[in-house]
């Protein structure tokens, strides 16, 4: 079932303030692992009649807000769509300007990631990016290595299909060399060969700008993940929305855990 989030709710006087909504978001089951599709910073610039860049330089803000927000609520993991080995395909100047754009988020955000305790970590394939990006996610990688609060999970030159076809040649090569029996491939052999072996599966998926299409992202992990699409473009996404996907995916956990109606059917 795909719900969408259409628009922000109008405000009446009688809806819950924002810090009602937090506090009550926080003591419900609150998502470990939140994947993001940062969709619709290109469109955003169109829509001002700037460049396509201007927007992706925007969508760096709402990285910021909306890893502040969920180490607020207690999310463990947050994984953001921000490269996929698709985009290699994009116009040369577009591509070296996102290039640029990890080093000057991590020069303007580092320290602050730092002091809230965030670990920075990346899957994909980090080889094919130009050098001064990497050692700009290395460095922020080691830096906070030892957090232990919110993971901000960058999935960078990540492709999923890319990463079943590595998963399925290391383990032939483990067949190949009798390091292991047919029989020994199963769901947990495969998890522990994909990039993000080290983390839990996302129980939530955003995405923003009203695409509802997976884009060859997280094909194995997402099979049991709640999917929530809204139609904002992501420069204009912020800890409000936020806030409602997660009131969404709280609303349908506790459908799905209940033993009522559609799943409880009774059968003659
Ligand atoms: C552009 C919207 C932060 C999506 C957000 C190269 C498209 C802004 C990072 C980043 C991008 C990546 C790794 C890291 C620290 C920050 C980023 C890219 C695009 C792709 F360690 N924003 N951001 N990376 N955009």
């Amino acid at each position: 079932m795909l719900e969408k989030i259409w628009r922000k709710k109008p405000t009446s006087i009688d809806e819950e303030p924002f810090s009602v909504r937090v506090d009550k978001v926080r003591k419900n089951s609150v998502p470990i692992h939140v994947a993001i599709i940062m969709d619709g910073n290109g469109r955003w610039a169109k829509l001002r009649n700037l460049p396509r860049v201007a927007g992706h330089h925007e969508g760096m803000k709402t990285v910021r807000k909306v890893t502040r927000f969920a180490n607020q609520l207690g999310i463990g993991v947050l994984t953001l769509y921000a490269f996929s080995t698709e985009n290699w395909k994009r116009p040369r100047f577009e591509v070296d300007f996102l290039m640029k754009l990890p080093g000057e988020f991590l020069t303007t955000y580092l320290p602050e990631l730092i002091k809230e305790n965030v670990r920075v970590e990346m899957i994909g394939d980090f080889s094919a990016l130009p050098l001064h990006t990497r050692n700009a996610i290395k460095n922020a990688m080691e830096a906070t290595a030892y957090n232990d609060g919110l993971i901000l999970n960058f999935a960078m030159n990540y492709g999923s299909r890319l990463e079943l076809v590595n998963m399925v040649k290391e383990i032939s090569e483990l067949a190949k060399d009798d390091k292991i029996d047919l029989t020994d491939i199963d769901e947990c052999l495969i998890e522990s060969h994909l990039m993000t072996s080290h983390l839990p599966e996302p129980d939530l998926l955003i995405r923003t700008s009203g695409e509802v299409r997976l884009s060859n992202f997280m094909l194995w992990q997402l099979a049991y993940s709640e999917f929530v699409f809204t139609d904002v473009y992501w420069p204009d996404f912020d800890e409000e929305y936020f806030l409602e996907a997660i009131e969404e995916f709280q609303m349908r956990s506790r459908r799905f855990g209940s033993v009522t109606d559609e799943v409880n059917i009774v059968r003659s």
